[in-house]
C-alpha cells in the first residue's frame, strides 16, 4: 500500500522548490527553442524542472514510474504501477512572454487511477492539491463541491483552435456554444484552465488537443470537486495519448455535450 499523504508532502515539497528556481530563473537570460512548430515553445527551464523532480523522485522512489513532457522521464507503454505524470512547465508561451499563467503540474496515477494531482501556479504562488478521496485545496483552503449554474451564466474557457477550421472537430459547433454562455477567456495554460474549473473560477473547460500531462493533475482534482470529464464526444480520456478535452460543472457538461455538440 502507497503512503499517498507522505507522496503529496514530498511532491509539495518539491513541486515548491522548482517553483522558486523558476523564480529565480527570471534574473538570469532564458534560452528558447522551437519543437515540432515555431508556436510549440521549450527552454532551458523546461527542461530544468523537469530534471530537477526527476532527480528527486528518482531518489525517494525508485519503484515509481515518470512520465514527463520534455522526455527525460521514462516511456511507460501502461499504466501498470506508480506513474508521475509530470509537466514541468505548462504554459511556456506564457512563461516566455508574459513571466505569469504558467504552472508545474505533476500527477500521480496507480493502475491508471489518479491518486494526487497538484498544480502550481509559481507567480500567484497558489497550489491546487488533492488526494484522491480527501477533498481539493487551493493553499490551505478547501475547494467546494461544484454547484451548477445555467449555461447562460456560465464563464468557460476555450482557445483559439475553435475559430479555425481543423480536421479533428466540426469547429462551427462551438460557436453557439460561446454565444450561449456568459463569457469565455483563454489563459493559454491547460493546467491553469483545469484547475479553475475545480476552483469555480470557470464553469467549463474545452480544448482539442492535449497529452497526458496537459490533464493528469487537473483530473485529480476535478474528481475531487464533483465535475465531469471526458473527451469532446463524450468518451473517456486515455491518459497514455493524446485527446481532446471537456471538464465542466456536471449539468453545464450535459448540457454542452447533448444540446451543442452531439447533434
Ligand atoms: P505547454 O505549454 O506545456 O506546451 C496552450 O494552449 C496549452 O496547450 C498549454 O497548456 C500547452 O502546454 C498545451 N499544449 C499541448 N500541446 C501543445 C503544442 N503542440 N503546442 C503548444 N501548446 C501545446
Ligand atoms: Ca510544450
Ligand atoms: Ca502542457
Ligand atoms: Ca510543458
Amino acid at each position: 500500500m502507497e503512503n499517498w499523504t507522505k507522496i503529496e508532502q514530498d511532491a509539495k515539497t518539491w513541486i515548491y522548490e522548482a517553483g522558486e528556481k523558476i523564480r529565480q530563473s527570471f534574473q538570469k537570460v532564458l534560452s528558447v527553442q522551437a519543437k515540432s512548430n515555431p508556436d510549440d515553445l521549450v527552454t532551458n527551464m523546461d527542461k530544468e524542472t523537469e530534471q530537477y523532480l526527476i532527480s528527486k523522485i528518482n531518489h525517494t522512489y525508485p519503484d515509481h514510474k515518470i512520465l514527463g513532457e520534455e522526455g527525460f522521464g521514462d516511456k511507460p507503454d501502461s499504466m501498470d504501477g506508480v506513474i508521475w505524470i509530470v509537466d514541468p512547465i505548462d504554459g511556456t508561451m506564457n512563461f516566455v512572454h508574459q513571466q505569469r499563467n504558467f504552472a508545474i503540474s505533476i500527477g500521480i496515477y496507480e493502475n491508471g487511477v489518479g491518486q494526487v494531482g497538484l498544480i502550481y501556479d509559481v507567480v500567484h504562488d497558489e497550489l491546487y492539491h488533492a488526494v484522491k478521496g480527501k477533498g481539493a485545496y487551493m493553499n490551505d483552503a478547501e475547494l467546494p463541491k461544484l454547484e451548477d449554474v445555467p449555461l447562460n451564466e456560465a464563464v468557460i474557457a476555450l482557445n483559439a483552435t475553435w475559430v479555425m477550421e481543423n480536421k479533428r472537430f466540426d469547429h462551427s459547433k462551438l460557436v453557439p456554444v460561446a454565444k450561449a454562455v456568459r463569457g469565455t477567456r483563454s489563459y493559454g495554460s491547460a493546467t491553469i484552465e483545469c484547475a479553475y474549473v475545480a476552483a469555480g473560477r470557470l464553469d467549463a473547460y474545452i480544448t482539442l488537443r492535449l497529452a497526458p500531462w496537459d490533464f493528469a493533475a487537473g483530473l485529480v482534482l476535478l474528481e475531487e470537486v464533483g465535475a465531469k470529464a471526458s473527451t469532446l464526444d463524450g468518451k473517456p480520456i486515455n491518459m497514455l495519448g493524446q485527446n481532446s478535452i471537456f471538464v465542466a460543472k456536471k449539468g453545464i457538461h450535459d448540457t454542452i455535450l447533448n444540446e451543442y455538440l452531439n447533434n
